[in-house]
């Protein structure tokens, strides 16, 4: 088999670079490990930026998002037994985020790659990439007892962050960072009337918590666990109960609690691999960082990072000329790294950390008061919240 770009991983990121590529007349082939209804079953983001947005709407699938999607104008801090509004059009110039599960953006993807006939092997075994020091890397894997090879002119690993490309990488060549939080996020999925018309972000003695949605009759609630809870040990009616403690009064009444459609327990890291390139190996999306949730910042840095490389893969492809694509890594880590930074920021602003004493819990304090009393305080948040630019 010959495509000019092989993809590893058929989640978001594998998807959407697949979908801007093979609109651009670029022949790719997508390896994925596990089954499409595998894939569609994780319950992971809810909060699109405008630039996932626009790119979602150039790759010709955004016409459910804009009938079904919910558009936001702001989120709630809660804290104190209060709630404080961060009017994001307000303090951003009139921009705002789209509340839209990922399994429907996969879904959107998954629908268009195939009315558009794109190849994409689910269920591969034994993925493994050789050659990417050489212009004619390729992919090897299993399928039904087969083995297969995939020639091709560049791989991109968008196979998250327990995938083989990073690993398949030299030791030497590539440098990590990372920072594991003590704690997790017990999530759980329910249809459910939204507790509020809009995220609510509350920071609580007992940990944070974190009000979402997925549709006007479909809700997604977090609370923060400590790492070693299991989440056989949560039965809906205690996760019901600790959330109303989070919440503040009136939240805690107007809540609409029903069977758990989904429960889970993700825990917190921020992590980022450098650099986001290796020869003809190119890195998307959670294979090279991840971010704590807090932000909302995961899905949307898959974008960002598809939104660089499609257009250095399409750019080469149409003049042969490697600017882009030598530029890739160090421009899409420019924008992880203002994530990760505001990620880790609110993620700090608002958990309970173990070892933070007295000292940490009053200068957590006093960042919510200074948040809530300075409009500047509050433009900074808005404005990474809804998407910082591209720089393009
Ligand atoms: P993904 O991990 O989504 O996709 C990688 C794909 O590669 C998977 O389908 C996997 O099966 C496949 N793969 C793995 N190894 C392979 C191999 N060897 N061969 C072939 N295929 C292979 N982000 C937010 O913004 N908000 C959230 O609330 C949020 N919650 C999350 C909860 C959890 C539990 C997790 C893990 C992540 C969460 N994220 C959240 C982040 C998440 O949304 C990611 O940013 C997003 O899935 C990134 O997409 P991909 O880069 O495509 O990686
Ligand atoms: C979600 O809806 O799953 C969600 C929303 C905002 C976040 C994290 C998760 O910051």
């Amino acid at each position: 088999m010959h495509a000019q770009v092989a993809i590893i991983g058929a989640g978001p990121s594998g998807l959407l670079l697949g979908q801007l590529l093979q609109r651009a007349g670029i022949s790719n082939i997508i390896v994925e490990n596990r089954s499409a209804e595998h894939v569609l079953g994780r319950i992971r983001a809810g909060v699109l930026e405008q630039g996932t947005v626009d790119l979602l709407d150039e790759a010709g699938v955004g016409a459910r998002m804009h009938a079904e999607g919910l558009p936001h104008d702001g989120f709630e801090l809660a804290f104190d037994g209060d709630r404080h509004r961060i009017d994001l059009r307000a303090l951003t110039g009139g921009r705002g985020v789209m509340v839209y599960g990922q399994t429907e953006v996969t879904r959107d993807l998954m629908r268009a790659r195939a009315a558009a006939g794109a190849a994409t092997v689910y269920e591969a075994e034994q993925v493994s990439i050789e050659g990417i020091d050489t212009t004619a890397p390729c992919v090897r894997y299993l399928l039904n007892g087969r083995v297969h090879t995939l020639h091709c002119a560049f791989v991109a690993g968008c196979d998250g962050f327990h995938g083989i490309s990073r690993q398949s990488v030299p030791t030497a060549a590539i440098r990590t960072f990372e920072r594991v939080y003590p704690f997790g996020w017990l999530g759980v999925l329910s249809d459910t009337p939204p507790v509020s018309d809009e995220l609510i972000y509350a920071a609580h003695a007992r940990g944070f918590a974190l009000c979402s949605m997925r549709s006007r009759t479909r809700s997604r609630y977090y609370v923060q666990v400590p790492l070693d809870e299991r989440v056989e040990d949560w039965s809906d009616a205690r996760f019901w109960d600790e959330l109303r403690t989070r919440l503040d009064a009136h939240a805690a009444a107007s809540l609409v609690t029903g069977m758990s459609i989904e429960k889970s327990i993700a825990p917190l890291r921020s992590f980022v691999a450098e650099p986001m390139r290796f020869g003809r190996l190119f890195l998307a999306g959670d294979a090279a960082h991840i971010v704590p949730p807090t932000g909302a910042k995961g899905l949307n840095l898959a974008a960002s990072d598809v939104r660089y490389l499609s257009r250095a893969l399409i750019e080469f492809h149409r003049t042969g000329d490697t600017t882009e694509l030598d530029a890739y890594s160090a421009r899409a880590l420019r924008r992880v790294w203002k994530a990760e930074r505001f990620s880790w920021w609110m993620t700090t602003l608002l958990h309970r950390f173990p070892d933070a004493g007295g000292f940490g819990q009053r200068i957590q304090q006093a960042e919510l008061d200074y948040l809530i009393g300075s409009v500047a305080a509050r433009t900074a948040l808005a404005e990474n919240y809804v998407g910082l630019p591209f720089d393009d």
